[in-house]
């Protein structure tokens, strides 16, 4: 296992649409537990594999709010079954936008569909957070970020902002 460089905004692999997975094999095993061991070391709560720069549409993600119970979930191809029309609203966050946070509403519960890390079809009907989180996700397999859903303006913004930073860090 392995912590591993998450690419931030602005970056055009970002923007990649991710290809499906075959085969849930030995590497693709090994891609989870590095993206797994990369989002804890970043305190997210999910990771697209594109966000390591890997254009697979493979996810990992643990909302557990209990400190020190880890419950890692795998997600490998997923499809969007069923969507409600009613929608929720959440603070997102992106550890690929760092420091920038925005409330984005998206459909307040999903079905989907997707291979686990042994590569068995499952189902699961999320809402709260696991379904703001799926859909969150999911985006990145398309090249879609959060601040996609703002103004232009608001989105500039912050781009202007993570250039910056970008330049700062590379004189450093
Ligand atoms: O860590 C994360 N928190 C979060 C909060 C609200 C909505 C979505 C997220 S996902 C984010 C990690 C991340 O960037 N995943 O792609
Ligand atoms: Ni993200």
């Amino acid at each position: 296992m392995a912590v591993k460089t998450i690419l931030t905004e602005p970056n055009q692999l970002l923007r990649q649409v991710s290809k499906p997975v075959n085969k849930v094999g030995k590497e693709e095993q090994q891609l989870m537990d590095d993206m797994l061991e990369t989002m804890y070391s970043a305190t997210g709560i999910g990771l697209a594999a594109i966000q390591i720069g890997i254009p697979k549409r493979i996810i990992v993600m643990d909302i557990s709010k209990e400190e020190g119970k880890k419950e890692p979930r795998y997600f490998v191809n997923p499809v969007i079954k069923n969507k409600d029309p009613l929608k929720a609203t959440y603070e997102e966050g992106c550890l690929s936008v760092p420091d920038q946070f925005a409330e984005i509403d998206r459909p307040s519960k999903c079905e989907v569909e997707y291979l686990d890390y042994h590569g068995n079809k499952k189902l699961v009907k999320a809402d709260g957070l696991l379904a703001t989180c799926i859909q969150h996700e999911m985006d990145h397999l398309e090249g879609i970020l959060f601040i996609d859903y703002l103004s232009k303006l608001k989105r500039s913004m912050i781009i202007k902002k993570l250039s910056k930073l970008k330049l700062n860090t590379a004189v450093l």
